[in-house]
């Protein structure tokens, strides 16, 4: 599906925050944006680390799959997103190689970007996302 990097690493969170102190004054990295996505019903902030970015992931209600998340694993890494050129040329890949699709087509996610979610039970564990 000729992935070119990791986009980002999603993060899941209780509240963004409490972990902005972590991330800022510890690891010296910045908060550039604050956006919810509420269709996903997160809310989420970013950090650039070269090419990569980090999400984090907070829940804004109790029915979002980032607080079931929570709930069952506590906070942590919650998903990694590949950057592709096509992500519907790159689902339709993915599903013909037996994976199932939890986004059949690509929809909206934060930053504008075209995200497709790939389920975690074909995917050797790790919630993945596609995106460009
Ligand atoms: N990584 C790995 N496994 C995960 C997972 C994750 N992030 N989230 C859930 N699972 C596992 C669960 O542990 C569970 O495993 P078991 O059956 O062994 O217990 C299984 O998947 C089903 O989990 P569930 O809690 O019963 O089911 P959900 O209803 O939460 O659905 C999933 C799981 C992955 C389909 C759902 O979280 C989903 O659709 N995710 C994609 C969308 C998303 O995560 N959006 C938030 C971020 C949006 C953004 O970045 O903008």
């Amino acid at each position: 599906m000729n992935i070119s990097h990791i986009e980002h690493l999603g993060i899941a969170v209780k509240s963004i925050a409490d972990s902005l102190p972590y991330y800022e004054e510890v690891l010296g990295l910045k908060c550039y944006s604050i956006e919810e996505v509420a269709d996903q019903k997160v809310k989420t902030a970013f950090f650039k680390v070269g090419q990569t970015k980090i999400e984090l992931l907070e829940p804004t209600s109790e029915e979002s799959a980032v607080a079931r998340f929570i709930e069952k694993r506590g906070e942590g890494v919650h998903h990694i997103a590949f950057a592709v050129p096509n992500v519907a040329d790159a689902l339709a890949s993915a599903e013909a190689k037996g994976v199932q699709l939890i986004d059949k087509s690509p929809r909206k996610g934060a930053e504008g970007l075209n995200i497709a979610f790939l389920h975690p039970k074909t995917t050797k564990g790790v919630l993945t996302e596609l995106c460009s």
